[in-house]
């Protein structure tokens, strides 16, 4: 699906686009039988370890982690750390309708950042609720100057009342990144998030992203952005995928490096899954500091935390 140039504009204008039913809701399927997998892999290993006395199974993908989260509280974070890709959301990550959208955003030569991420949103869950941010605060200093659209893909509704996304209008435009607080020195402990205070952000009108499940939401590395509150009773699920021209920096630090998919020069290329994902599993636990002793432990501790602490 080809953008108009009024959209091409818009995103580069306002530091994101939403573009509307660009999947049906059941192309998303196989990739969210594939995070039920995830999570019922994750029953299985806690009802074995003895940390919960019902695997939930009779609940659906809307409300089962919600019930495991219940007994054992951390199995949100255990899924958004979990940094296994499979091939449904691989195949969805370099889906010809996506690429050819990020093609008008960045040219012809596009590459898959490492930095991807599975949101288990449940309901009422602090350490699930993204504060105010930009993208590149995540990675080394200089790659916001690499432009890094982020397709953000919700597999619900998302709205204000269940944790959709709030984006703040143009707030990219002036190219600098934003001072970033570590959320764990500032009362929330156990978080990996960083935030921006409020009277630090740079300006730019507050915009609820309220989108129906098949949109896709395109945003800038340096848009301003965080996920409201989940208010609902039901996990707002999604996916972010993060894209930039591979000859660019990446500011990826400590992880797999980016993966081509597709290349101007060869019409025929086809993106080597097998070998990254391999890589990428590895560095994906180095990245964010995870504790490979403990498969139950929910810290996480990354490169980011070390830019912004002397800041704190
Ligand atoms: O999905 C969310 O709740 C937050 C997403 C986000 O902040 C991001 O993709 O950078």
């Amino acid at each position: 699906m080809a953008l108009s140039q009024q959209q091409v504009e818009q995103y580069h204008e306002d530091g994101f686009l939403m573009v509307e039913d660009l999947f049906t809701p059941s192309e998303l399927q196989p990739v969210m039988d594939e995070i039920s997998g995830l999570v019922d892999d994750l029953a299985d290993r806690l009802y074995k370890a003895g940390k919960i006395a019902d695997k939930h199974a009779d609940q659906d993908f809307y409300h089962r982690l919600t019930a495991l989260e219940k007994e054992f509280k951390g199995a949100a974070v255990l899924i958004h750390t979990n940094g296994w890709l499979g091939p449904e959301l691989a195949r969805l990550w370099s889906a010809p309708r996506l690429l050819d959208i990020i093609e008008q955003f960045i040219g012809p030569d596009i590459a898959g950042h490492p930095v991807w991420n599975i949101r288990s949103k449940t309901p009422d869950t602090k350490l699930m609720t993204v504060p105010w941010h930009q993208d590149t605060a995540y990675l080394a200093p200089g790659a916001e100057r690499t432009l890094q659209p982020t397709a953000w893909i919700p597999f619900i509704d998302a709205n204000a009342v269940n944790g959709g996304l709030e984006v703040l209008r143009g707030g990219h435009r002036s190219g600098k990144v934003a001072r970033h607080r570590l959320e764990n020195t500032a009362g929330s402990p156990g978080s990996w998030y960083l935030y921006v205070e409020d009277n630090e952000l740079p300006q730019g009108e507050p915009v609820g992203c309220d989108m129906r499940m098949g949109s896709v939401l395109f945003l800038n590395q340096l848009i301003p952005h965080r996920s409201r509150e989940n208010r609902s009773d039901k996990i707002r699920w999604s996916v972010d995928l993060r894209y930039q021209d591979p000859k660019l920096p990446s500011g990826d630090q400590g992880g797999s490096g980016v993966i081509v998919m597709r290349k101007a020069a060869d019409p025929s290329f086809r993106v080597d899954w097998d070998r990254w994902a391999a890589e990428q599993r590895v560095a994906y636990e180095r990245q964010r500091g995870l504790n490979t002793a403990d498969p139950f432990s929910t810290q996480v501790s990354g490169m980011w935390m070390d830019r912004w602490r002397e800041l704190a």
